[in-house]
């Protein structure tokens, strides 16, 4: 039997849906990213071996509206089988009105230093979730590659299949989605080029997106948990896929696993 709908439930229904897709546009453009913002990606012999690291929560396509950051749970780097907590080391700043945190680091030795950061829950009321992105970057020295590929066992990793530095634009990244040492298939990866400019606060740095849909590409990871993105620009690209994590305090929580990639044109 087909159900006539009067004319005012009618209009509640479009203003419901009207609501729902508001919402859903918010969602799709207010990509959170967890940053770890190295001063350098790749240390030559004549650099500074003492490297800057920001820890940023934001959007860095948009260059909009930046999240406080409480005291992350765990900020730490490994290299060559060692594990170095650096999360007493951490000194809070602002950082486009928010909240944020650096810490200075000295590089000894060549290879690779991942640093890998396990922030606290951030509540998120209009997605009415917590959301908690684990984030990993790697910082090399001297182009030797040593660590790059290794899975540190993060409730939630990409676990890198392309070396995630030296890289073109043009080139492809691929990695493997994990949540708690296992791959996840089909899993939804949100990619992000931080609008560097913008941030920086030059005039005029404004991306012009041509749609809503461009300032976060989507993708799904394979039926084995590996994703494939070709890099169709010069700078800093964020990676996150997001699963569901435990709940807390009866809330659910998105938990990110996060990596960022630097490219150069060639
Ligand atoms: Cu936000």
């Amino acid at each position: 039997m087909s159900q006539k709908i009067s004319l005012p439930k009618r209009k509640t229904m479009l203003f419901l849906a009207t609501i729902v897709l508001v919402l859903t546009l918010n969602l799709q453009t207010f990509a959170h990213f967890q940053m770890i913002l190295p001063s350098i990606d790749v240390l030559e012999d004549e650099d500074n071996k003492t490297i800057e690291l920001q820890l940023i929560f934001t959007h860095p396509s948009e260059a909009s509206h930046t999240m406080d950051m409480e005291i992350p749970r765990k900020f730490g780097v490994y290299h060559q089988g060692r594990h170095k907590d650096l999360t007493s080391t951490l000194e809070q700043i602002e950082f486009a009105n928010a909240k944020a945190w650096k810490t200075s680091y000295p590089i000894r030795g060549l290879g690779d230093f991942v640093f890998y950061l396990k922030p606290q829950p951030y509540w998120e009321p209009m997605d009415d979730t917590y959301i908690t992105q684990i984030t990993k970057i790697v910082v090399n020295s001297m182009g030797v590659p040593t660590d790059w590929d290794v899975e540190l066992g993060l409730e939630a990793e990409i676990v890198p299949l392309t070396r995630p530095y030296g890289l073109w634009s043009g080139n492809v990244f691929q990695g493997i989605v994990k949540q708690n040492g296992v791959a996840v298939p089909f899993a939804e990866i949100e990619i992000e080029h931080l609008n560097a400019e913008a941030f920086s606060g030059l005039n005029d740095s404004q991306y012009r997106f041509p749609t809503s849909a461009h300032p976060t590409q989507i993708i799904k990871a394979d039926q084995n948990g590996v994703f494939t993105f070709g890099i169709p620009k010069a700078g800093w690209w964020g990676f996150a896929a997001l699963l569901e994590g435990e709940q807390i305090q009866g809330q659910s929580q998105e938990l990110g696993a996060v990596m960022w990639i630097k490219a150069y044109d060639i």
